[in-house]
């Protein structure tokens, strides 16, 4: 059987794809187990400076695999909660936690889980065709995988709670008017443009990225003043770093050859 993601690193980039593309790469067990791996094999390994997100086929992730969760007459409904323990909050612990950047190409169709995990990413492209729904309001269900955070976060409350209430298919295009994401692309120049991003980003200096991304997850619970505390803090790390000391001995201008954590 076809394997549920697939998985390469090269030029400091790993590249996951989702590759159930015939349930427009829903999650089901093989692919929980499978992400786990590849985000431990991800993390472990120390040439990975960016990760590439992307779907195989027309859709990039319909969510959770819906065929797993039809319950028969007189049986007990699964424990939501227990999935999200298990499997949906660790992985997308793993996605926020990367100590480099997370890029998502978004080709197709990202519905439910499947938008906000893209959505949880740092720098996330979209095809032009491409949409967003929080469908979980249409069976009954709230947004997860981190969507109750990122979207009011991302796009403000009134747009969070039309989203998520509504479940209405949002095009690429006006996610990018609406700062959801970074960009939409023509669909052909999706996957190039999605590397060549992580390509770049992977020659960049690697530790001040993941001290960017620190605080700027910080900034939505602390307030201003803790949030210069963390500045300082923060600031003090970086600039005591090889990055800065080689950028500074040399000029601002130089290409700085860049330091990971592990
Ligand atoms: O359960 C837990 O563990 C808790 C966690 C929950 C997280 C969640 O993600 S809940 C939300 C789950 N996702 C959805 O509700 C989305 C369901 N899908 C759709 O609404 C539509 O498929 C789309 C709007 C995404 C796309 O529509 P369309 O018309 O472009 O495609 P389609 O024809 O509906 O789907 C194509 C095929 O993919 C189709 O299979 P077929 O008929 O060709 O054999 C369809 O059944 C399959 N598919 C789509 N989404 C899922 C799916 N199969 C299983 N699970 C899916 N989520």
């Amino acid at each position: 059987s076809q394997a549920p993601l697939l998985y390469s690193v090269e030029d400091g980039v790993a590249c996951i794809t989702l590759n159930r593309p015939e349930s427009l790469n829903s999650f089901n067990t093989e692919m929980h187990a499978e992400m786990r791996k590849v985000l431990e094999a991800v993390r472990q390994d120390s040439s990975v400076r960016a990760l590439l997100l992307t779907g195989n086929g027309r859709g990039f992730c319909a969510g959770q695999d819906l065929s797993d969760r039809s319950v028969a007459p007189g049986e007990q409904a699964p424990d939501l909660g227990e999935s999200l323990e298990k499997r949906y909050n660790p992985m997308l612990r793993a996605f926020k936690d990367m100590p480099f950047p997370t890029i998502c190409a978004v080709n197709g169709v990202a519905a439910g889980a499947g938008a906000n995990i893209a959505l949880a990413c740092d720098i996330v492209l979209a095809a032009r065709s491409a949409s967003f729904i929080q469908a979980f309001c249409k069976i009954g269900l709230i947004p997860d995988s981190g969507g109750t955070w990122t979207l009011p976060n991302l796009v403000g409350m009134a747009r969070a709670k039309g989203l998520a209430m509504l479940g209405d298919k949002l095009p690429a295009e006006t996610a990018e008017q609406w700062g959801m994401i970074w960009r939409c692309v023509d669909d052909e120049a999706l996957q190039e443009e999605a590397m060549s991003m992580a390509r770049h980003l992977a020659t960049q200096p690697t530790r001040g990225l993941a001290l960017i991304k620190r605080a700027l997850h910080a900034s939505s619970d602390n307030s201003f003043n803790e949030q210069l505390d963390l500045e300082r803090d923060l600031q003090r790390l970086a600039g005591r770093s090889e990055d800065t000391a080689k950028a500074s001995a040399l000029s601002w201008k130089n290409a700085v050859p860049p330091s990971r954590e592990s």
